[in-house]
């Protein structure tokens, strides 16, 4: 089988998406996601000038080698443009593979470990009372995994938490927007909202929390000791994540567990912590992080560690994201949640899903490959706008993280 075309194609159901699609001489083809959120051009351009013209004519079984070839290939290589083109390119040959075989991508990873992947909702209201019961209307749909974000009394306006009524959508269509943060109004406000949530529901249901990488060392140490009475699943980039060392310092003082990564893109980014042992569930999504070649690494050199993965999945990773994450998420043995935040309905006019929501846990069907396919003619009718993730200053003015 040889490689004869591939293109990008850019669409924006409610929001963008870049999907790589390969064609082979079989008439067989292989879908990967390039999306990158708020920087999706970059995305295409490395693919339509870098990558494509050197995959015409190679062998799509051959992945390993293209995996190098992209990767070791390029000398400037990492980070996140590079990366998530890489990850495309990596996620289409092995649908490629899937479907040249007649069997889903589970099984040419391992096989299925277990039926069904655990999954956290999203859960966010503007003051605790209202997320108080946004939480119980995810565990009124059977969610038993739910992130709880909260608005802060004195802050205008809070990661995770939407200012209208609409879903919450990290990026917004044209320029970026301004947020304004207080660390210290956030520390103060978070422990109160998990004490009424475990009050309220008890022990059993998993409760998570997305700090969003605007701690320092000390004060995400501070916050996840004080956090530690709720038992929470995960405590996740509670410091940036260009900031490793942080993570020694929450260890010192806390058990709540550490997830992080999602803004990582290679195994260097979490060697270190594995092998110290300073977090313990992997964020980086398969495509942001090399696709499943790479990502299989870096599960199995975190099962050495008993770190487990919890890949990102907002809505700004393609159903063709979620679906590999799926199947691998099925496959390995350290598996630990996978992060669920629907789509837009109308994102299914443009891509067709093989996965669904049920009683806590999605379930795939056993297509070949993926199992998502994508309409180029519905595609079209959705023309790329351009959307920025925002910023955010300090009240004074000072540019901080978002
Ligand atoms: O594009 C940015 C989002 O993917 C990110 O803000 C979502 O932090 C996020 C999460 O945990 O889902
Ligand atoms: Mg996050």
């Amino acid at each position: 089988m040889k490689i004869t075309s591939a293109k990008v194609i850019v669409t924006s159901p409610s929001r963008n998406f870049v999907t790589l699609k390969i064609e082979t001489d079989e008439g067989i083809y292989g879908l990967g996601d390039a999306t990158l959120n708020g920087r999706e051009k970059a995305v295409v351009a490395y693919l339509e000038e870098h990558c494509i013209p050197m995959l015409i004519g190679r062998d799509p079984f051959q992945i390993e080698d293209s995996w190098y070839l992209f990767y070791r290939g390029a000398y400037w290589r990492r980070g996140p443009v590079t990366m998530t083109a890489v990850a495309a390119i990596d996620v289409a040959l092995w649908d490629i593979k899937g479907k040249a075989l007649n069997t889903p991508l589970y099984n040419l990873i391992g096989g299925k470990s277990r039926e069904k992947v655990m999954v956290y909702a999203h859960a966010n209201g503007k003051d605790i009372e209202a997320t108080l019961g946004a939480v119980g209307r995810e565990i009124d749909k059977g969610f038993i995994a739910v992130r709880a974000q909260t608005g802060i009394p004195g802050i205008i306006d809070t990661y995770g938490v939407p200012k209208g009524d609409a879903p919450y959508e990290p990026a917004v269509r044209g320029l970026a927007q301004e947020s304004f943060w207080e660390t210290e109004k956030y520390m103060n406000h978070v422990p109160k909202l998990f004490k009424r949530l475990r009050e309220t529901y008890g022990e059993d249901v998993h409760l998570l929390h997305d700090v969003h990488h605007r701690c320092t060392p000390i004060e995400a140490a501070r916050l996840a000791r004080e956090l530690e009475p709720y038992h929470l699943f995960w405590l996740e980039d509670a410091v940036a994540g260009e900031l490793q060392e942080g993570l020694r310092l929450i260890r010192n003082h806390s058990t709540t567990p550490i997830a992080i990564g999602e803004v990582f893109n290679t195994i260097y980014d979490y060697s270190a912590l594995m092998v110290e042992q300073l977090f313990d569930y992997i964020r980086m999504p398969i495509g942001h992080g090399g696709g499943i070649t790479h990502l299989l690494k870096v599960a199995a050199f975190g099962s050495v560690y008993h770190i487990k993965t919890g890949f990102h999945g907002p809505t700004d990773l393609s159903p063709v994201t979620m679906a590999a994450a799926l199947h691998f998420d099925l496959a390995i043995n350290n598996f630990g949640i996978q992060e669920y935040m629907p789509h837009q309905a109308i994102v299914n006019d443009v891509f067709k899903i093989n996965y669904k929501f049920d009683k806590g846990y999605m379930i795939i069907d056993d297509s070949p490959g993926l199992g998502v396919d994508i309409d180029e003619a519905k595609a079209v009718k959705y023309p790329y706008e351009r959307a920025y993730l925002p910023i955010n200053r300090k009240t004074d003015g000072t540019m901080f993280h978002w």
